[in-house]
Parts: structure tokens; C-alpha cells; sequence
């Protein structure tokens, strides 16, 4: 199928299950949102309570008042929705000058071992296509996908509309 761009239209993974999801992610590619915030050295872990529910804990690299640059931690809770691989995200800092909000969180492909492409849009346009949107690749080896991922997740930037919009992640071990 050809893509539409319509965020309505985006499909995601099927059967997703997140306890296969759960663990450690190393952000490989990023397509940033307008008000960029992560800016490299990004690493999220997803859990699983014991009440089944996600949460997660990210770091990354951030500059904050313009010259600043740290490490920030930061934490999100999951809310489902009746499509599996489609959440709400509540997210903040652990401190309080970092970013908080409640952004989309959806699992677009993942083959749980090796990659996964998440995809948010914050801003739905009139015309139904995406205003303001950001999106990670994962990766569960910090020096990036394995060549076998790649066509997979230029295929799924491409249905995201949003191929040649990413930026890879360098992960320098700094911070
Ligand atoms: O970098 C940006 O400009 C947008 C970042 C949004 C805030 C991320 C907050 C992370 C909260 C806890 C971890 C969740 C894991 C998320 C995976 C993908 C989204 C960053």
C-alpha cells in the first residue's frame, strides 16, 4: 500500500506484547519534535509491575537554558488503550526544570530481540497528517542495528512519512 500519511492510517505492531518489550533500549535514530529535548546518549528500560502495567525510566544527553548540558532522568507511565501497541505516556524529569507532558507512545514494529520503532504525534493537523511529531529507533545493542533490521525500519520510516527525517543517536558512553 501506498502511504497515506495519515496519522488514522499508521499501522502498528500487531499482537504487541509488552513483556516481550520489556527491558532495555538503546536509542540508534531519532526524528525530533519541534522543542527538541533528548539529544543523545538515549537510553530507556521498560518494566512491567505487578499490576501488569508498563513504566518506564529514560536518560539522555539535554541542554537546558540555552548552555547547560546534563544528563537527564527522566520517568513515564503507560496507559493502554484498546489497540495493544498504542499508550498514553505520562512522562517527567527527576528534576523539575526537565520536560513533562502526556505524549502518544506507539510501538509501530518490534521484533523484541533486536529493533523496535516507536511514534509519536503530538499535533494532528487539519488535513489528518501529522503537525509535530517525534520518533525513536531502538536498538537492543548500543552500536546500532544489525544490517539484517535495516531494510525493515526504512520501510517503516517510510510509512511514517517521515523517511530522511531521521538523525542518528551516538551513543559516547559519557553520560
Ligand atoms: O526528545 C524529545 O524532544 C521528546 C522526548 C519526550 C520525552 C521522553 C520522556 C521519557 C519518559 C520515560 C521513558 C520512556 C521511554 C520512552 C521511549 C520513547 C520516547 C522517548
Amino acid at each position: 500500500w501506498a502511504q497515506d500519511c495519515q496519522v488514522a492510517n499508521i499501522q502498528v505492531m500487531q499482537n504487541f506484547n509488552k513483556t516481550m518489550y520489556a527491558g532495555t533500549w538503546y536509542a540508534v535514530g531519532k526524528k525530533d519534535p519541534d522543542g527538541l529535548f533528548l539529544l543523545d546518549n538515549i537510553v530507556a528500560t521498560f518494566s512491567i509491575g505487578e499490576d501488569g502495567k508498563m513504566t518506564a525510566t529514560a536518560k539522555g544527553r539535554v541542554i537546558i537554558l540555552d548552555n547547560w548540558e546534563m544528563c537527564a532522568e527522566m520517568f513515564g507511565t503507560f496507559e493502554e488503550t484498546p489497540e495493544p501497541a498504542k499508550f498514553k505516556m505520562k512522562y517527567w524529569g527527576a528534576a523539575s526544570y526537565l520536560q513533562s507532558g502526556n505524549d502518544n507512545h506507539w510501538v509501530i514494529d518490534t521484533d523484541y530481540d533486536n529493533y523496535a520503532i516507536h511514534y509519536s504525534c503530538r499535533v494532528v493537523d487539519t488535513d489528518g497528517t501529522c503537525l509535530d511529531s517525534y520518533s525513536l529507533i531502538f536498538s537492543r545493542h548500543p552500536t546500532g542495528l544489525r544490517a539484517e533490521d535495516q531494510p525493515t525500519v526504512t520501510q517503516k520510516k517510510l510509512e511514517l512519512c517521515l523517511l530522511g527525517k531521521y538523525r542518528r543517536v551516538p551513543h559516547t558512553g559519557d553520560f
